[in-house]
């Protein structure tokens, strides 16, 4: 039988939902952070998503993982593994595989996510030391103290282009925060998708099933669940479309007509046609990608692509 999995729970502080709604409706156009998307059935439905045929993304990445382990193995350095928002932790089972002494320490905000997706890989590798971490990482001062965390450099895994959900200034603070979390001598191998034809993107990003488009609409059943809101789902149609100016997918949630919302205790208006945007997805070349990395103290050290050139998975040294 597999060890029992150490899990520790940092409580994140539950984020003020209420204010970041009045915040993110009050702009112009419209936005929320794209988390808030990820309840049980928001999460459920990513998942159904990677699994779509226009979704390329997660079954690319993680064939690259797979065939690249080697070489991926062979340029980090020795120290334990750290993967941030772990999710259900199914792309480091590759690199566990083929490091010499492999260590894993799962951090994700969500301790059901962790604490399943923990004690499946413990039994996928029962030799394997692993820790989850419940944490926001992004607020995390310091990784805590733990045998496994007792190295001052750390390699971080940062897998499903998910930086592209971060508005630029945000990723780079983000890449910032995980190079202090890392430490001197840290290294981070992150998976960034790249800019390709207009119309698979946007096929990614609403797939023919209505997935993507049920995804979005979800969050409008959690505001009226969590902040009592009257969002009628019926008047509100999904759109995903590239933005070249910013390289990004919006995608937004187009109301149907004019309308009022009552949501967190205020009414707000919405004219026909007007968005409010769930998500935006950036999609960065290696050199854009590499540039962004650099304002955060990072230097691209080796770079993997898949044969189509879709994404890369980075490893970045610390450039001091
Ligand atoms: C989690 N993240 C990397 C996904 C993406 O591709 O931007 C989120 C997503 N939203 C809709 N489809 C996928």
């Amino acid at each position: 039988m597999a060890p029992a999995v150490d899990l520790l729970d940092l409580h994140p502080a539950p984020a003020d939902m209420r204010q970041l709604v009045i915040d993110g409706l009050s702009r112009s156009p419209k936005q929320l952070p794209a988390w808030f998307l990820y309840d049980a059935e928001g999460s459920r439905l990513f998942d159904l998503i990677c699994q779509q045929p226009e979704y390329t993304l997660t079954a690319t990445e993680t064939a690259l993982l797979e065939r690249e382990a080697p070489a991926i193995a062979a340029a980090l350095g020795s120290g334990t593994l750290v993967e941030f928002g772990a999710g259900s932790a199914r792309k480091v089972a590759p690199l566990l595989q083929v490091l010499a002494q492999p260590a894993y320490v799962a951090l994700d905000i969500s301790a059901e996510h962790l604490q399943a997706a923990c004690t499946r890989l413990q039994q996928q590798f029962p030799a394997v030391p692993i820790l989850g971490i419940c944490c926001d990482y992004s607020q995390l001062e310091a990784l805590p103290e733990h045998p496994l965390l007792s190295g001052t450099a750390h390699l971080g895994f940062f897998p499903g282009s998910s930086l592209g959900n971060f508005e630029p200034a945000a990723a780079r603070d983000l890449l910032a925060q995980f190079r202090r979390l890392l430490g001197p001598g840290g290294q981070l191998l992150i998976g960034i998708d790249q800019p390709k034809d207009v119309e698979r993107l946007e096929a990614a990003y609403d797939d023919a099933a209505g997935v993507s488009a049920a995804f979005a609409l979800n969050l409008l059943r959690r505001l009226n669940r969590d902040l009592a809101g009257s969002f009628d789902l019926e008047a509100f149609h999904y759109r995903a479309r590239w933005v070249e100016e910013h390289s990004h997918i919006e995608m937004a949630l187009v109301s149907q007509n004019t309308q009022q919302v009552e949501l967190a205790g205020r009414s707000w208006s919405f004219a026909a046609g007007e968005a409010l945007i769930t998500e935006t997805s950036a999609k960065y070349s290696p050199e854009a990608f590499l540039e962004l990395a650099a304002s955060a103290g990072w230097r691209g050290s080796e770079r993997w692509s898949d044969p189509a050139g879709d994404l890369s998975l980075h490893l970045l040294v610390q450039a001091d």
